[in-house]
């Protein structure tokens, strides 16, 4: 059987980008899996506080998300749900791995460069480099892709799900897979392989040319999962950016905009269209105002069932809490999958029994 492990940070409730390039996908994966296919997704709060977070926001953020994940619909019988941080063995893996992941090699990530408003050139260890690079640069947000690696390759995990900005980081894992199984001549880490999506990156309402983030200090650039229908209307009929072109075409480079909005409501209702171009070309001679009105209904009738749920979830909670003991379940039965395989890892290393 397949191993499919994923995660998301809880930095907010998740938004279109998070949802269209990851969380659906997930979903579709554990409806259609096979008896013997293990699923994993993680909320990874330990990735979360390799930035600023604020105790009392993420603690609320980590309930949320959790939420919002049997929200879409991860199913606690079919998927393991869990916070990163009740299973130790993450932190401990990525010990280990941290002593053959190369330094260079992690200089050239570009996260860590966009979290700190970096060009993609930067580099924290020339002279020449910004100061601010240098000095503020956090030790856990330049090992991020060392802990996102220890998170794949604790369940010898074999697929995982996720939006496009990650690939980078999925390449490094599986780069330090086979560098560790070389250097132990054992093949005992399993490079996994990447499953995009099809909507592989979904742009920002009001910038279209960068990707949609719970982190931009801009609101009304991203749709939440949980928007009601009269947010959704208001940040895409007055806040979307677009273009004062005539009529509708589908160019992501010429129209990122305008595209952007042709994206959203296709991956929203596959139903509407063969293809984007396809979309947009039935809408070639429609305004403006015409298109923002579909797109806006589309994604509400896509959410509602979501936000109903999200709704009545934490409606529950209230009155009988179960977040957590369900987190407590998860995290358990994760817990006993990773220290099967750090047993044996760590005995490959010489740091099992002294027997
Ligand atoms: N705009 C996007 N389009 C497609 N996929 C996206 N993902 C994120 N943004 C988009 C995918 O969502 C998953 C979870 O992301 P994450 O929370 O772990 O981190 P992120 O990629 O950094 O997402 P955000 O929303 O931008 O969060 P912050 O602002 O906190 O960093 C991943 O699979 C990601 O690819």
């Amino acid at each position: 059987g397949r191993v499919i492990f994923s995660g998301i940070q809880p930095t907010g409730i998740p938004h279109l980008g998070n949802y269209l390039g990851a969380l659906r996908e997930w979903v579709r994966i554990q409806n259609t899996a096979s008896e013997q296919d293990k699923l994993l997704f993680s909320v990874v709060d330990m990735h979360a506080i390799t930035v600023k977070q604020d105790s009392a926001d993420l603690r609320r953020y980590r309930r949320e998300m959790m939420a919002s994940l049997l929200a879409v619909g991860l199913d606690p019988l079919k998927s393991l749900v869990f916070t990163q941080g009740k299973v130790h063995q993450h932190a401990e893996l990525m010990w280990i791995l941290s002593c053959t992941a190369s330094m260079g090699y992690l200089s050239r990530m570009t996260q860590w460069k966009s979290k700190m408003g970096l060009g993609t050139d930067a580099s924290p260890f020339e002279s020449t480099a910004d100061p601010k690079s240098r000095e503020a640069l956090k030790l856990g947000l330049f090992s991020y892709p060392v802990l996102q690696a220890a998170d794949i390759l604790l369940y010898g995990t074999t697929h995982v799900p996720v939006g496009e900005d990650q690939a980078q980081h999925l390449e490094f894992t599986r780069q330090l897979a086979l560098g560790f199984n070389a250097a132990y001549g054992r093949t005992i880490l399993t490079p996994p392989e990447t499953i995009l999506a099809p909507a592989k990156r979904v742009m920002s309402l009001t910038d279209p040319t960068k990707k949609m983030s719970k982190s931009d200090e801009n609101p009304n650039s991203r749709i939440l999962i949980t928007d009601s229908k009269s947010d959704i209307e208001m940040k895409i009929m007055k806040k979307a950016l677009t273009d004062s072109i005539e009529g509708v075409t589908y160019d992501r480079q010429a129209r990122p905009g305008v595209s952007n909005l042709i994206d959203i409501m296709y991956y929203m209702d596959e139903s509407v269209a063969a293809s984007p171009e396809e979309l947009a070309k039935d809408m070639a001679n429609v305004s403006m105002r015409a298109l923002k009105e579909k797109v806006a209904e589309t994604v509400n009738r896509t959410l509602e069932p979501i936000r109903t749920r999200y709704n009545l979830i934490m409606k529950d909670e209230q009155r009988r809490p179960f977040l957590q003991d369900h987190n407590e379940v998860a995290a358990s039965a994760a817990k006993s999958i990773a220290k099967k395989r750090l047993r044996n890892i760590n005995s490959v290393i010489g740091m099992g029994t002294l027997q």
